[in-house]
């Protein structure tokens, strides 16, 4: 899972195999031979914990390695390096109400170790380097500005351009009354337009071009994150130079529509320009803007898919779907012979917001689904975090696997399947044990950008609903009656392994 950071698994062997890294590794070991050890008090050790490797597994397959290390341990947490990092892996109930409650666990700083992350931008205008995103006061900065940028007013406003962006990719679909559409890319694509709009700048989702460029830097740096490059942060890697480039090109992207407004004195409203309006200067307004595409795009853009591709195997869900949106259309817009997407198009933000509850349940268990791998802290308390009768040594990493509550089949029944019918008041599954279900994160970490992913992903279901009717078929055409399983070992929401395809036909009720 990933955040304000992402990260894409590298083959493994790729890199051991390496002969250069292998060179560097003996070389680093006489180096830098002293990784540091756990004390005695910390969770027991892993078995696998290799010399200057750690644990493989945490790497090649994350979810076997938390299950089993956690189920051998009488706690359920245990220790093991990954390269030069400590880390403590946390299961059970109890320590998960740590993991997300305790002070001293710091969010940013530990996803900043364990993920490649947001680009970092430095003041001589190369990218890279113990910069801006680590200092403690630029978290709050970057909340305090989300925020305001995620305001009702701010919806408001939005909402015609978010619906015009989302109807006009679509009708570019609905140019022929029938085909067929990857939606991890189509999909995916339209929230990358909506996410820059919303938190970044209109020059870049005006421009489809331009916004196609960007979206395959961020998909560069994304990518660049490997095993090498986080157990051995300062080792130069060919991924390491990769992610540097792609930083460069972003930067030098915004930098030159920055200076374009300030030289020309144009004003353009967009978030971009909130921030400049706000004196905050351009290494500050550059490092947000990444910051925040890292944080909007990934697990938004997988989801609006994801939905998309469970709808087209379960009738059930997408009739109930349908009467849905068609009830709300019914209520704010009665008109019943204009056609419907001109009916959704003139939705208030009230009835987006409110009005989709099965919408909400079918991205619910989409999320749970996705959102595999582990969420993140860092010690910072200076001391040791005690935890019952064990203790978090200083300077390590805590991870806490999402399978451990979304995966568990005492909370949530045949885990694997999707079955928005989870979250019904009758059964409400996510509320069976305290923090059951951590889609939108937990007590002091919560999702920033809930509202305005809910939004988002309500906008495209719903218009998609009311343009196609579809069914998922695989590469040759041929019907799926399954979705995909998600890749249970994977460390953020993904793709699935092998493209999937929505097999649509316009419906003639809505015919353009
Ligand atoms: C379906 C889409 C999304 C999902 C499932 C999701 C999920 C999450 C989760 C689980 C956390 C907490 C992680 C943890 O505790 O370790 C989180 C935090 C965060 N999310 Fe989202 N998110 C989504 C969309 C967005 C969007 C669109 C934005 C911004 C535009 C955003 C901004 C943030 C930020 C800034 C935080 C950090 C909060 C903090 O520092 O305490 N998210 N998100
Ligand atoms: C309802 O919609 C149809 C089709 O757009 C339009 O021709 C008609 O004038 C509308 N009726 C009212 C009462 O607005
Ligand atoms: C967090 O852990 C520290 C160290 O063990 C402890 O003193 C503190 O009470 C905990 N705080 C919370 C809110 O759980
Ligand atoms: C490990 O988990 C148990 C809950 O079963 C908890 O009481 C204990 O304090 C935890 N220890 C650490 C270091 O997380
Ligand atoms: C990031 C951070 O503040 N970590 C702390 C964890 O514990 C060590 C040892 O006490 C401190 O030096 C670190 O500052």
């Amino acid at each position: 899972m990933a955040l304000l950071d992402s990260l894409q698994s590298l083959s493994l062997s790729t890199l051991l195999y390496s002969t250069t890294f292998i060179a560097s590794l003996a070389l680093a070991y006489f180096v830098f031979s002293s990784r540091a050890s756990f004390p005695a008090k910390a969770p027991k050790v892993v078995g696998e914990n290799l010399p200057i490797l750690g644990a493989l597994r945490f790497w090649t397959a994350r979810w076997d390695f938390f299950r089993e290390a956690g189920a051998r341990s009488p706690s359920g947490n245990f220790s093991f390096h990954f390269g030069q990092h400590r880390v403590v892996g946390f299961t059970g109930d109890k320590s998960r109400a740590v993991f997300f409650e305790n002070r001293t666990l710091a969010f940013s700083e530990g996803y900043a170790i364990l993920f490649g992350g947001s680009p970092k931008v430095k003041r001589d205008n190369s990218i890279v380097g113990e910069t801006l995103t680590e200092t403690s006061e630029f978290p709050g900065y970057f909340a305090n500005r989300l925020t305001r940028m995620l305001k009702k007013e701010n919806f408001v406003k939005g909402l015609p351009y978010l619906i015009s962006d989302v109807r006009s990719n679509l009708d570019v679909l609905a140019a022929s009354p029938s085909g067929m559409t990857d939606p991890f890319n189509s999909i995916y694509n339209i929230v990358f337009q909506l996410t820059m709009r919303t938190v970044a700048c209109n020059d870049i989702a005006n421009d489809p071009k331009l916004l196609a460029r960007v979206l395959k830097l961020y998909e560069t740096i994304e990518q660049s994150t490997t095993a090498a490059t986080i157990m051995f942060p300062w080792l130069p890697t060919p991924a390491k130079a990769r992610r540097t480039w792609g930083g460069a090109q972003l930067y030098r992207i915004f930098k030159r529509i920055i200076d374009e407004r300030k030289k020309t004195g144009a004003k353009c409203d967009d978030p971009l320009q909130f921030l400049l309006d706000q004196g905050d200067d351009v290494l500050r307004v550059i490092t947000f803007v990444l910051g925040a595409l890292f944080a909007g795009q990934l697990n938004s853009g997988i989801n609006a898919a994801w939905v998309l591709v469970y709808l087209a195997t379960s009738s059930e869900w997408l009739s109930r779907v349908r009467a849905e949106v068609e009830a709300v259309a019914a209520k704010y817009s009665p008109n019943s012979t204009a056609p419907l997407p001109e009916r959704l198009a003139a939705l208030p933000i009230e009835a987006w917001e409110t009005e989709f509850p099965i919408l909400d349940m079918c991205l619910k268990d989409s999320i749970r689904l996705s959102m595999v791998g582990t969420a993140f802290r860092l010690n910072t308390s200076g001391a040791d975090i005690k935890v019952g009768d064990e203790v978090i040594p200083p300077d390590a990493l805590v991870a806490y696997p999402t399978g451990d509550i979304h995966q568990n089949p005492d909370i949530y029944p045949d885990p694997t399947r999707w079955d928005p019918g989870r979250y019904a008041p009758e059964r409400a599954e996510d509320k069976k044990r305290q923090y059951a279900w951590m889609g939108w994160g937990l007590a002091r970490h919560p999702c920033l950008g809930m509202r305005f992913a809910k939004l988002e992903s309500n906008i495209i279901t719903t218009f998609f609903v009311a343009y196609f009717d579809f069914e998922l078929v695989g590469r040759d055409g041929g019907l799926m009656k399954e979705p995909p399983k998600v890749d249970l070992n994977g460390f953020q929401a993904s793709k699935p392994k092998k493209n999937v395809f929505l097999k649509y036909r316009l419906r003639e009720k809505v015919m353009l």
